[in-house]
């Protein structure tokens, strides 16, 4: 990537500088800023350290992007709105956050709110009056104890001041006729889709007569958002918040008993044709977690709700008196695997090795298979101000697109949401994306399972 200097004739024929940071690193950051260019005005170790320097190429030049390296490998940095101006005034910047690649991803902190984004003087680059950039024109980041922005230094650049570069890209928007405003997928975000979605829901019925829910069972590691997807879903159809099952991000997982849940239609309203399956997560380690073999029983219908998972034995069917016919109503009609958007480059191949075992064996049994993939509003700041933007957001096709390829799942099974997580009121975007995902495993599930499937449960019915 080259980006000449651009100043005129004054120096045009200094050759062009070369951008330190990685195209993968640029297109993740031009993604996560709503597909923008980013052209690169100050480069530290070619203008030099110097606050003047900084200014003299960063000022009124609009929103700009700074990027940080230091000796240990970080890449951090912050995204402001507003211009540099060497005005002396505080800067109210709602857009402003600071970010650190954690592996591939760009993580974001974003402005905590009633505070300043920076303080507009001579001096270099700072955030929030808290994190200094070639602080004192020398190539080190300085943090001062602020409350502008939650910094956790050791996760943002591994408590390392020391720079090795520092780059100000300006970022622009690229015009709205070219393809960033274009839905990759359909939505309305009306209250009429969300009543419709309802009503499809409520009166959805499966194919095979002698199933009157469809069981549903969540898979995926720990604090992915399975209990919180089960709580949301019952959520919008008690009309307020819940939390029946409890949901958590403790280190192991905390639901370990297997669970069944049916969901009413409001207080005293009738059930919904579908079954919830909350199980403990899967752990990369083997003899943590639920276990394959645990699955396999889950998905047969040998689990009874209420089931305690020892993470250590599976499940042993003659326990539980498995030579007991099992019917197809408790069998497993369709396999969610609930995947937190923010994590999926950071899989690792333990979990991976696990999750494709349990996809031949589900594949095996011809049962249908379903993507869910949570927590769209951490992954991208753009969706987290606007649900709306969503399909808009480049970034989260690419993690759409990169499950789907790593799963095996065409990309239309792949179905984003945001769980209500910490919200007090239920939220029209949020219940549609979360409705339109139930109704997907509804009309994908039964008619998929192999004849062999229920063919022995019809014999067992
Ligand atoms: N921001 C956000 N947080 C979520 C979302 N889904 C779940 N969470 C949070 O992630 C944590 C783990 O969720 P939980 O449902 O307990 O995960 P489980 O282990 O898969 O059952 C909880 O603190 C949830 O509030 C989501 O879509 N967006
Ligand atoms: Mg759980």
């Amino acid at each position: 990537m080259y980006q000449s200097l651009g100043f005129g004739s004054q120096v045009s024929k200094v050759a062009p500088i070369t951008c330190k940071l990685p195209d993968e690193k640029s297109k993740r950051l031009r993604a996560l800023l709503g597909n923008v260019k980013l052209s690169l005005l100050y480069k530290a170790s070619v203008h030099g350290y110097k606050a003047s320097a900084f200014h003299q190429r960063c000022d009124h030049r609009g929103p700009t992007l700074l990027v940080a390296y230091n000796r240990s490998g970080y890449i951090f940095g912050g995204y402001t709105s507003v211009d540099y101006a060497q005005s002396g005034q505080y800067i109210t910047d709602r857009e402003a956050f600071l970010l650190s690649f954690q592996g591939k991803i760009p993580v974001c902190i974003k402005i905590n709110s009633g505070h300043h984004a920076r303080l507009d003087d001579a001096g270099g680059p700072n955030f929030g009056q808290q994190l200094y950039f070639c602080y004192k024109n020398q190539p080190v980041v300085l943090n001062h104890r602020g409350n502008a922005f939650s910094v956790n230094t050791a996760t943002m650049y591994g408590n390392d001041a020391q720079l090795t570069e520092c780059e100000v890209y300006k970022v622009k928007q690229i015009p709205q006729s070219s393809a960033i405003n274009k839905q990759w997928r359909n939505v309305l975000w009306t209250a009429n889709r969300r009543a419709e979605l309802m009503g499809l829901i409520r009166n959805y019925k499966p194919l095979m007569t002698s199933v009157s829910r469809v069981r549903i069972l969540m898979i995926g590691p720990v604090g992915a958002g399975k209990s919180s997807f089960f709580n949301s879903i019952n959520s919008i159809f008690m009309s307020r918040i819940t939390s029946k099952a409890m949901s958590g991000s403790a280190a192991t997982s905390l639901t370990t008993q297997f669970r069944t849940y049916p969901v009413k239609d409001g207080r005293e309203g009738k059930l919904l044709p579908f079954v919830l399956c909350d199980t403990m997560g899967l752990e990369e380690q083997s003899g943590a977690g639920l276990d394959i073999e645990d699955i396999s029983s889950i998905l047969q219908g040998h689990i009874p709700d209420r089931y305690k998972f020892n993470p250590t034995t599976p499940f042993k069917p003659d326990e539980q008196k498995s030579s007991r016919p099992v019917s197809l109503q408790e069998k497993i009609h369709c396999v969610v695997y609930v995947i937190d958007a923010t994590k999926i480059s950071l899989m690792s191949d333990k979990l991976q090795e696990k999750l494709a075992s349990i996809r031949r064996k589900v594949n095996s049994l011809g049962i249908s298979q379903i993507v869910l993939m949570t927590k769209v509003d951490e992954a991208c700041p753009l969706v987290e101000e606007n649900l709306q933007s969503l399909y808009v957001s480049s970034y989260i096709k690419t993690k759409v697109q990169e499950v789907s390829s790593w799963l095996g799942v065409p990309v239309s099974c792949v179905l984003p949401v945001k769980n209500y997580s910490q919200e007090l009121e239920l939220e029209l975007n949020c219940d549609v994306l979360l409705l339109t995902a139930l109704q997907q495993m509804l009309t994908n599930s039964i008619q998929k399972v192999k004849p062999l499937y229920y063919i022995h449960s019809l014999h067992t019915d």
